[in-house]
């Protein structure tokens, strides 16, 4: 067979692969499209975890997870409000995110491995460091979890946490009985009524739940941190304008934090000779046209949502129920661990 053969064989074969990865590329990278066609953001939360995504009696949905999407909202339509919330189950969060019942998944959800490389999705970044923690009645006087072996192990299935108790009691040479349950309400109704001796999850939700207490004053979460949750929002990969967008909806809170623009303060901002807060106010750059937004994508996000420490404090801060101090979630420049690049 002479060569010309084979390429005019191959060329067809050839094209039809180009227009399959086109087509393939396409299909995929069309989150921000379908979003705007929608005119709504379909955002998949917690169904009812208080200080991160619960709706409040009227049904209005609050909480940080919850705010993750209004900001994105609020860049994409200039409206936080443009959000239809999907409450979801751990086992079945990323189900729904695959099938694309949702554009993005808000949901306590920590970032590992395993929910990238196997499931096909990406959490594009941190937006809450945490990690596992244990609960218990403040009677029993217990001062670390390595004093929990024979204990009846109160979780909920379908996340890290059972895996964690797993890798924990093991590790330590104790022994433990796990009581996994299907929601966070399950799981709060078998501790509170004696079917576990402790109950175990993120130590932020661990806040959330021990409100839901008969008597919340009567347990304590123990001082030890088990393992590590990097939480963040997930969404399905191989659509990089939107992995952009999420990641820099995220950037944007914290450099707005970082360069002391808040809501109450956005207006003035817009006025500031600073470069980098001309950049965040898109005076200059134009990144927000280049990412498929508007120039002005950060401003919206801080007048209708906040900056980060708005959005921490007014949902699980030290003036909340939760209380959660700042802790590693504080800026860099104030000896925590979030960290945004720059806008330039
Ligand atoms: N971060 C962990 C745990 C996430 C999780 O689902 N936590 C429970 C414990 S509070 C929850 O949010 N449940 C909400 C609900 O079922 O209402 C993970 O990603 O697997």
């Amino acid at each position: 067979m002479s060569i010309s053969v084979r390429l005019s064989k191959l060329v067809p074969i050839l094209a039809m692969g180009a227009i399959i990865a086109f087509t393939c590329g396409a299909a995929t990278a069309q989150t921000l499209a379908t979003v705007k066609s929608r005119g709504t953001l379909t955002c998949g939360v917690g169904p009812g975890v208080v200080g991160f995504s619960a709706p409040s009696p009227s049904g209005r949905w609050t909480g940080f997870d919850v705010d993750f999407c209004r900001a994105l909202a609020a860049a994409i339509f200039d409206d936080a409000d443009k959000v239809t919330f999907v409450p979801l189950s751990a086992a079945d969060r990323f189900r729904a995110l695959q099938a694309g019942e949702i554009d993005i998944l808000s949901r306590n959800s920590t970032w590992t491995m395993g929910r990238e490389v196997e499931l096909g999705l990406t959490f594009p970044v941190v937006t809450f460091y945490d990690g596992q923690g244990f609960m218990v009645q403040r009677a029993r006087k217990l001062e670390t979890a390595l004093d929990l072996g024979g204990s009846k192990v109160c979780a909920q299935s379908g996340t890290t946490t059972a895996l964690n108790v797993a890798d924990y009691f093991n590790a330590n040479g104790m022994k433990y009985e796990p009581v996994l349950t299907a929601s966070a309400d399950e799981t709060v109704r078998a501790y509170d009524g004696g079917q576990c001796d402790t109950m175990t999850t993120d130590a932020s939700a661990l806040h959330s739940e021990r409100l839901k207490l008969a008597r919340p004053d009567d347990h304590v979460i123990l001082p030890d941190i088990i393992s590590k949750e990097p939480l963040g929002p997930a969404i399905r990969q191989g659509d990089a304008q939107w992995f952009n967008i999420v990641k820099w909806t995220h950037f944007a809170m914290l450099d707005a934090e970082e360069l002391g623009v808040s809501s109450k303060t956005v207006d003035e901002a817009l006025a500031s000779q600073k470069p980098d807060v001309r950049r965040l106010m898109g005076r200059d750059g134009g990144y927000g046209e280049k990412m498929g937004l508007t120039n002005d994508w950060a401003v919206r996000i801080i007048r209708r949502v906040g900056n980060y420490a708005e959005v921490y404090e007014r949902n699980v801060g030290t003036k909340t129920r939760l209380g959660i101090p700042r802790g590693i979630n504080q800026l860099w420049t104030a000896g925590g661990i979030q960290y945004a690049p720059p806008i330039r």
